[in-house]
């Protein structure tokens, strides 16, 4: 292709963008666009899958039958999260084999927050509550985003994840009510949980190499520090209303501004778990190989019945 028909192209591509089109996967893209949307869209699908370990360790271990059932039908949504996920990153040309690759060689990327233990059922209050609010602060700036599959697939998992704040609240809820010594579980999760949360929208904005394009491909819709204080404000009256004390001592609405202001996020922390050196980074990563591996007869029978009816409905055809 000529560097003016190129030209040509990325300028219309701009004016897509510009006038809030969604891009298709089979419109023309700039390789870059298609680049970045896979790295992120397959991140996030990782993070989806490996988000459903720290939950699905107290499945066994729930307090009640309600309970249980609500644990294991928010740990199933994730898994299917994670499969629409993939599926809209497939749309741009990676296959499902090189992405679980890449998780698996460590060169993609999963959300730091699954790192951490859930060592109380009241992590999983904390988990629901912070966890997936803060993923709902993100992805419902997501469902505006230029790629359509990512948008599509976005509006669905809102609406789920909507449902797990809520669970996670719940449960929150009910132990700060409770005995002084779930009362005092409950806040310990929280005293564990709210940091590793405000990390999960990723370094501040200055920090952070990719939010520049991102925001003018429209990939992302708000940048880190934003998405981070809208659930900070969203967050602490919901901690008030139930008497748990955020653990941030500088933590103070601010008139001025309208918006509260807070403490410093340690850095070097999150540095060290996004690189692999986190509490449960290495617990995480073999749960996942060992399930690809346990899983690899699953799939090749899947894939010799697909053989054979592929076959069948041939020799019905000739
Ligand atoms: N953890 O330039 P930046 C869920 C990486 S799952 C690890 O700001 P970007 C749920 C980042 O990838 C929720 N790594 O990046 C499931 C980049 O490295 P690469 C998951 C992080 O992409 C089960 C580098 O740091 N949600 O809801 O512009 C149960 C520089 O960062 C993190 C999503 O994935 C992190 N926290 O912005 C319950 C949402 N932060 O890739 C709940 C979609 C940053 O250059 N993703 N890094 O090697 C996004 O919105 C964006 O990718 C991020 C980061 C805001 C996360």
């Amino acid at each position: 292709m000529s560097e003016e028909k190129i030209k040509d192209l990325e300028n219309q591509f701009e004016e897509r963008i510009a006038r809030d089109d969604k891009i298709e996967p089979k419109d023309w893209m700039p390789e870059k666009y298609r680049k970045t949307h896979i790295r992120q869209i397959s991140q996030h699908a990782h993070s989806e899958i490996v988000g459903m370990l720290p939950e699905g360790n107290w499945i066994t271990r729930a307090p009640s039958l309600r309970r249980k059932v609500a644990l294991l039908a928010k740990v199933q949504d994730e898994g299917g999260h994670g499969l629409y996920l993939y599926s809209a990153a497939e749309t741009l040309g990676i296959s499902r084999d090189e992405m679980i690759e890449q998780l698996h060689s460590g060169k993609a990327k999963y959300s730091s927050i699954f790192n951490y233990p859930s060592v109380t059922w009241a992590d999983i209050g904390a988990i629901g509550w912070l966890v997936d609010g803060a993923a709902i602060i993100n992805q419902v700036a997501l469902c505006g985003t230029s790629f359509g599959p990512y948008a599509r697939a976005m509006v669905r998992i809102c609406k789920e994840e909507s449902f797990h704040q809520r669970q996670g609240y719940e449960i929150m809820l009910t132990l700060a009510n409770g005995t002084p010594e779930q009362k005092a579980m409950a806040q310990d999760a929280l005293n564990r949980w709210w940091w590793p949360s405000l990390m999960m929208f990723g370094p501040r904005d200055e920090d952070s190499p990719n939010t520049a394009l991102s925001m003018k491909w429209k990939l992302k819709r708000k940048t880190n520090d934003e998405l981070r204080q809208q659930f900070i404000d969203q967050t602490v009256p919901q901690a008030e209303l139930i008497d748990l004390k955020v653990p941030d001592p500088d933590l103070k609405w601010n008139e001025e501004r309208g918006h509260y202001d807070f403490g410093p996020i340690d850095w070097d922390e999150f540095w060290q778990v996004v690189k692999g050196h986190g509490p449960c980074n290495r617990e995480r990563m073999e749960a996942r190989r060992s399930a690809w591996e346990n899983g690899a007869w699953v799939r090749e029978a899947a894939m010799a019945h697909a053989d054979k009816k592929a076959k069948k409905s041939l020799n019905k055809a000739s």
